[in-house]
């Protein structure tokens, strides 16, 4: 090719030089423009002399390789992308491995709180990340190995594909969930919580109860077996005169309607489960899948509602696995949501569950302190399982408006509040019982519940109690029982009501997750008062409210009793307060004092055709005069709180592990101890 360089050739002939030369020397002779200009020319010629088949070969040819250059650029384009955005990608990926380990069934969900926790609870904004599956905490045996799969989940970042082997986990561990571990009396909480935080939206299962999980059942006492033949009592009257209503009428042998939703059957649900009466459990659940239906027009009391149906079930679903009640909790759940829009997001008191409406009572835009209070821990838990902040938003709305009020003395607030102005009303009163109670209770519960960390809910519980202290007690006479009285515009009455007797329990609950000793003693005297409560009066029941004597009088007792208060509806706070006492202290009185009330009840109360009583007279042994009805707690509360008194298991219900609602339905505190 050199020895015919046009630099020294002259003018090529281009037919001659188009074949021979190469790019140099073209390059060298006439430029670029010119040789480019001279090689589609000569170019164009070739092809023309290629015959028609090999010029089809090379079309082929030209054809394929533009297809496979379009393939290939598409594929580098999407890796130029996926270069470009990778941490766009990495965050998003970060958020759906958080997500899939949060949706892993094995460790229970950790919602939101996210925004609530900002300003009034400011410690709940450093609750840890969501846990993985195999760091959770808690004795070894209960705690539930993360699927092999769930954890390569992680490690792969490979997103749908983790999505889809996701999905096949939950399909799995569904089938598992829909088959129940019947434990009866042996429960152990089975799923280790964890604290809100991040939000998910996919709903979470409690973890499935293993054959490893399994305790050696601990043998059943004659006190407890007698409080399993009292619920069998009290469930067989049900059963015959009013399955499905919610309260039965045990001499009428028929039934009352309060929501017209079956009540009492809700509200025992978890009691059957930890007195291990499987089949009356299975025959009830059966009720529930195919008859509890809450798209009803009704109107229900928001609080009561919620501490029994809805705690019922939560607890329920907790201790069975069971998402059948599960589903239903969240449905009766959204369908209380309406009670909260009100101007001041203080709740309604009632709503109606099939129209999505709520009003205040028809003669007042009041509504009352202990209830709107006293529904936080449902719909706290209520959100962390279904990853629906909006449950929790709403109730601690309703804590951190109160935490700020005026209107309290010393701690102690009023018994209504306002739904409009969202104030206090009615000024100056102050009460532990009705209408005040469980607002105090709930403050300490639900700081246990979160895991000790909403600095304000412990305070204005500490504050309320210094306020018991200085405003509330006195010392009655003969006996010198500290009491819990009342205060009206400064004035000091002496009147008790029984449901004051949560106290002991709570306070001694409180004591138990180290708050002053001193709460301790002040259990201790108070429980002795409720039992005095029962002990002094003829039939050893005790009425409704009681009056403590001041001053020594000759014949008289500490305990007065007025006509219209001597009544006894089968409440359970004393037996509940004995309960916790006997667990923190280990003394066999408090189960002997409930021993005797057990008695007392099955003497005054029981109806021979089934069923328990309310009575108007307690202190009438000959005739208490029955009222002909069953109150749902009864079953709810009082012979649950009796069983576990009577038991020296303190893994059955463990109290490190688990929060009572005010209705005993167990929830699962967050951060177990
Ligand atoms: C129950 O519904 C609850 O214990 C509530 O806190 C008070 N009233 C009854 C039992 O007395």
């Amino acid at each position: 090719a050199a020895m015919y360089s046009g630099a020294s050739a002259g003018p090529p002939r281009r037919d001659f030089i188009s074949v021979t030369l190469g790019p140099e020397e073209a390059i060298g002779v006439g430029g670029y423009n010119n040789s480019k200009a001279w090689r589609r020319r000569s170019c164009w010629r070739k092809w023309k002399q290629l015959s028609r088949l090999q010029r089809s070969v090379i079309l082929f040819l030209f054809a394929f390789l533009a297809v496979c250059g379009v393939i290939s650029y598409t594929s580098m384009g999407e890796a130029w992308k996926s270069i470009t955005t990778k941490s766009l990608d990495d965050q998003k990926t970060e958020q759906a491995i958080p997500r899939l380990k949060l949706a892993n069934p094995a460790v229970l969900p950790a919602p939101q709180k996210a925004d609530a926790n900002h300003g009034e609870y400011p410690e709940l904004s450093l609750q840890k990340p969501p846990k993985l599956p195999h760091v959770r905490r808690g004795p070894s045996n209960l705690q539930i190995k993360a699927p092999q799969r769930a954890t390569r989940l992680k490690a792969r970042h490979d997103t749908v594909r983790a999505v889809e082997e996701l999905a096949e986990v939950n399909k799995v561990e569904k089938t598992e969930k829909s088959i129940i571990s019947w434990r009866g009396a042996v429960i152990e909480p089975d799923q280790i919580t964890e604290p809100p935080s991040n939000k998910i939206t996919e709903p979470e299962k409690p973890s499935s109860v293993e054959a490893e999980d399994q305790k050696e059942p601990v043998p059943i006492n004659e006190r407890q077996l007698a409080v399993i033949e009292a619920f069998r009592h009290a469930w067989k009257g049900y059963k015959d005169f009013a399955w499905g209503h919610d309260e039965l009428k045990p001499l009428s042998k028929s039934y009352s309607e309060w929501f017209g939703l079956g009540l009492t059957l809700i509200d025992a649900l978890d009691t059957m489960w930890i007195l291990g009466l499987k089949e009356e459990f299975e025959e009830a659940r059966k009720w529930v899948a195919n008859d509890l239906v809450f798209d009803k027009n009704v109107d229900v009391n928001l609080f009561e509602s919620t501490i029994r149906i809805l705690g019922g079930l939560l607890s329920t679903y907790h201790l069975s696995g069971d998402s059948l009640f599960l589903e239903k909790a969240k449905d009766i759940g959204n369908r209380l949501m309406p009670a909260f829009k009100t101007p001041s997001k203080i709740p309604y008191s009632d709503v109606n569950i099939g129209r999505g409406t709520a009003h205040p009572p028809r003669w007042t835009s009041d509504s009352t302190v202990a209830e709107v209070t006293s529904i936080q821990l449902e719909f706290r838990e209520l959100s962390r399982l279904t990853g629906d902040e909006k449950f929790q938003k709403a109730v601690d709305e309703v804590m951190k408006h109160v935490h700020t009020l005026s209107g309290k003395n010393d701690g102690l607030v009023p018994m209504f509040i306002n739904t409009n102005s969202g104030q206090f009303t009615h000024l100056g009163v102050y009460t532990l019982g009705a209408r005040a109670d469980s607002y105090y209770e709930y403050l300490l519960k639900q700081w246990i519940q979160g895991g000790k960390k909403e600095n304000e809910l412990l305070e204005d519980y500490m504050k309320a109690i210094e306020g018991v202290k200085k405003h509330l007690l006195q010392r009655s006479e003969p006996k010198k029982l500290t009491f819990v009285g009342e205060l009206a515009h400064g004035h000091f009455s002496a009147k008790m009501d029984h449901l004051v007797c949560f106290l002991p329990g709570t306070l001694a609950l409180g004591a138990h997750n180290g708050l002053s000793a001193d709460h301790m003693k002040l259990a201790e005297t108070l429980i002795e008062t409720c039992y005095q409560m029962y002990a002094q009066v003829e039939t050893g029941l005790s009425p409704e409210i009681v009056h403590f004597n001041l001053h020594a009088q000759k014949g008289h007792k500490d305990v007065e009793i007025k006509p219209a208060d001597r009544h006894n509806l089968l409440r359970p706070e004393t037996v509940e307060s004995l309960f916790y006492m006997y667990r923190f202290t280990g003394d066999k009185k408090y189960q002997d004092w409930g021993w005797e009330i057990l008695q007392n009840f099955n003497r005054y109360t029981r109806v021979p055709t089934g069923g328990y009583t309310s009575i108007n007279n307690v202190q009438n042994p000959s005739n208490p005069e029955p009222r002909d009805k069953m109150e749902s707690f009864f079953l709810g509360e009082t012979l649950k709180y009796m069983f576990l008194l009577f038991s020296d298991d303190i893994d059955l219900i463990n109290l490190d592990k688990y929060i009572f609602n005010t209705e005993a339905h167990p929830l699962p505190i967050w951060v177990p101890a």
